[in-house]
């Protein structure tokens, strides 16, 4: 019976019914793509099917030739534009030394305030959620002008921070694409980052991402029979769908590659990219690191894993709101 709650869509909607302020943004979309949905109703990608789908900039074309034709590439330095000419080809680039280890060394500082004072904790097991909302350093590490226009570049669009994860240790996650719990209409408007705040150690459980999994098609509900129906969601679970994700990589035989960053290394990943969190080796170490998920604005966003819109803050008042 509890099972059988969970799953229960209404209770979403009557959850949705209260958080208006947040999840307006999907309003106009919907109106666009002639979906009659509100603002609180359940939404997955089994709505968008049939619609046309418009195709991002660097999904259509490859980076290492039309890049050079963007104004905003052009005006990044030179390092970074080589760093980002294999978007197309990879589905990550790396930033190398982004950040001085004196700014990793005061990020570091403020998470360890912040579990201190017990303004953030640990959540579903070792994860910081929203660390950005506690702290405006913080938040600007991924709101920052730079970064923003990288990703920008990257996606040929406007982008919003959407949230931060930190961990102190290994993920450990098994192998996914963030289209399954971060997902958009069209497809491919989410993007990441992931910085490197220490030493990255191959025994502390590193970041791993399969080199060309963006190209993949990407794994919905309705591909693991997941779907549910009108007042259910599916029943099938996120270990299905793992387990799903691991038979898709067999099958293609992509080359696994794991992050051994150096602190203040940077890793910006595809929307459909997919990878995770190596097991930990050693219990002794840490594998510090902050992750930043972006929305395109002009994306429908939602979870298609439980069929709900995303509950956005309003990103340009957040900065502000920050009480430190
Ligand atoms: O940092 C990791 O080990 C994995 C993070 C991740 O999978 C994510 O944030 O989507």
């Amino acid at each position: 019976m509890k099972e059988l709650l969970k799953r229960f869509k209404p209770t979403f909607q009557v959850y949705n019914f209260f958080q208006k302020k947040k999840l307006l943004h999907n309003v106009p979309l919907y109106k666009k793509y002639g979906l009659r949905k509100r603002y609180y109703s359940s939404v997955s990608a089994s709505d968008f099917e049939g619609l046309e789908e418009e195709v991002n900039t660097y999904d259509l074309k490859n980076s290492r030739e039309a890049l050079a034709s963007s104004e905003k590439f052009q005006q990044l330095d030179k390092k970074i534009q080589q760093e980002l000419l294999s978007w197309s080809d990879d589905g990550y680039v790396v930033l190398k030394n982004y950040f001085s280890s004196d700014e990793v060394a005061s990020f570091n500082e403020k998470i360890d305030e912040l579990l201190a004072s017990k303004k953030v904790k640990f959540e579903n097991g070792n994860k910081i959620m929203f660390a950005i909302h506690k702290s405006k350093l913080l938040f600007q590490i991924g709101a920052h002008k730079k970064i923003i226009s990288i990703l920008e570049t990257l996606l040929d669009k406007e982008v919003t921070l959407f949230q931060s994860i930190n961990f102190l240790t290994g993920s450990q996650q098994g192998a996914h694409s963030d289209s399954i719990s971060m997902s958009t209409f069209p497809k491919g408007n989410l993007i990441a980052i992931w910085v490197a705040l220490e030493d990255i150690d191959a025994e502390s459980g590193p970041l791993y991402y399969y080199k060309g999994s963006h190209k993949l098609p990407y794994f919905m509900n309705k591909d693991y029979d997941n779907e549910g129906s009108t007042f259910f969601l599916g029943n099938k679970g996120y270990d299905a769908y793992l387990k799903n994700i691991q038979n898709l990589l067999d099958d293609n035989k992509l080359e696994k590659k794991h992050f051994l960053a150096k602190k203040g290394d940077v890793l910006i990943w595809h929307a459909n990219l997919v990878h995770g969190g190596e097991k930990v080796l050693d219990d002794n170490k840490t594998r510090k690191s902050m992750v930043f998920h972006y929305y395109a604005k002009d994306a429908v966003a939602f979870h298609e894993i439980t069929q709900r819109p995303t509950l956005k803050e309003n990103f340009e008042g957040l900065f502000d709101s920050i009480k430190e």
